[in-house]
């Protein structure tokens, strides 16, 4: 039987074909659907029809996953801890993440290049670092989600275009854009009340970047001394002082690792156990596990004892790199 198509049916197919958008197509299949006469001779195009747009539909949910998240700011915390590099337009973000660690943000020498959060992982030593790339914070527009981002980071890198005119400037207008929002940016040294009313305070580093275009050495030192914040100066082009982005940043967590030995044994060096930075013997024993508080007996350390094999009071406080051999009753 013939399907006896209306004029209006093959308008709508035609816009089919010719659609750039899924969204395009869509439209144009559910007209074609809706336009089709109802007689035997359809029933096979309307079948067609019908899978077409199951299919277009499970397709644009697909790419609404992950990377198109209504709030990019919720980004589960991985590592030693979550770490946000923010900053203004072309501060060298995304290039410094791009060199640092295993993702591959855009690069660009336009403003505004980054619109979503790039997620990468830094390697410090025998620790992963999450590091997240974020869009341009600036007088003239931010994306709502970065500041609830910087609200949550762990350790927030503060980066300053040293190639700019004024790196100090730079800086001035960085925090000032913070504080309007409510951020406050501390040393991680010191100690600070974690959020006041109506403010949150966040432990911050700054990283001058571009170091080999930064037009006077002092602008470190000056940046270091008004922020009262741990600074350090890269540049991609400098591998040396690359590679110690890592420590800094670690340094800037608070964290310590610790180990663990079996009485007897070597230690087992493979993966460390990360502790606050001031956890004493009986934190470390409780985060390594929870049931063995209890029946806990005395602890010898390696590393931060008076000599190696120690026997240690449960208030010892923990040192990095400390090994620790746990005896229960
Ligand atoms: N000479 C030099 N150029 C750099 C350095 N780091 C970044 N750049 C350049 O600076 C420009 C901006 O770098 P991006 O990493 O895209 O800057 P961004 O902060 O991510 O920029 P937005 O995403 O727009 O906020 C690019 O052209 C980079 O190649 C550096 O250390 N030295
Ligand atoms: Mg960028």
């Amino acid at each position: 039987m013939p399907a006896n198509l209306p004029p209006e049916y093959i308008e709508a197919e035609d816009r089919y074909r010719n659609a750039n958008s899924k969204d395009e197509k869509l439209d144009a299949l559910q007209e074609m659907l809706s336009l089709l006469p109802n007689h035997k001779g359809t029933d096979k195009i309307e079948a067609d029809l019908r899978k077409r747009i199951s299919d277009l539909k499970k397709s644009s949910q697909k790419k609404k996953g992950p990377t198109r998240a209504k709030t990019p700011d919720q980004i589960e915390p991985q590592g030693a801890g979550q770490v946000v590099l923010a900053g203004l337009p072309n501060s060298g973000k995304s290039a410094l993440l791009d060199m640092i660690s295993n993702a591959t943000p855009k690069v660009a020498d336009f403003p505004f290049s980054t619109q979503g959060p790039t997620i990468g992982m830094v390697k410090h030593e025998d620790v992963q670092i999450q590091l997240i790339d974020t869009p341009p914070i600036s007088e003239e527009y931010v994306e709502t989600w970065v500041y609830n981002l910087i609200r949550k980071a762990h350790l927030v890198l503060l980066l300053v275009d040293g190639a700019a005119d004024d790196p100090v400037a730079n800086y001035d207008q960085t925090v000032s854009l913070l504080n309007e929002e409510g951020i406050h940016i501390f040393s991680p040294q010191a100690d600070f009340q974690r959020d006041a009313i109506g403010k949150t305070n966040r432990k911050g580093q700054v990283v001058i970047t571009k170091s080999d275009e930064l037009s006077s050495p002092e602008v470190t030192e000056e940046i270091e001394e008004s922020s009262g914040l741990p600074t350090m100066t890269i540049s991609i082009l400098d591998e040396e002082k690359l590679s110690r982005l890592s420590g800094f940043v670690f340094e800037g967590l608070n964290k310590i690792r610790i180990y663990t030995k079996k009485p007897g044994k070597e230690p087992d060096l493979q993966e460390p156990y990360i502790l606050d930075k001031g956890s004493t013997v009986l934190e470390g024993v409780r985060s390594i596990h929870r049931d063995m508080v209890e029946s806990l007996d005395y602890i010898r350390i390696w590393g931060s004892g008076r000599y190696d094999g120690q026997e240690v009071a449960q208030d010892h406080v923990l040192k990095d790199g400390d090994v620790i051999e746990i005896h229960q009753k």
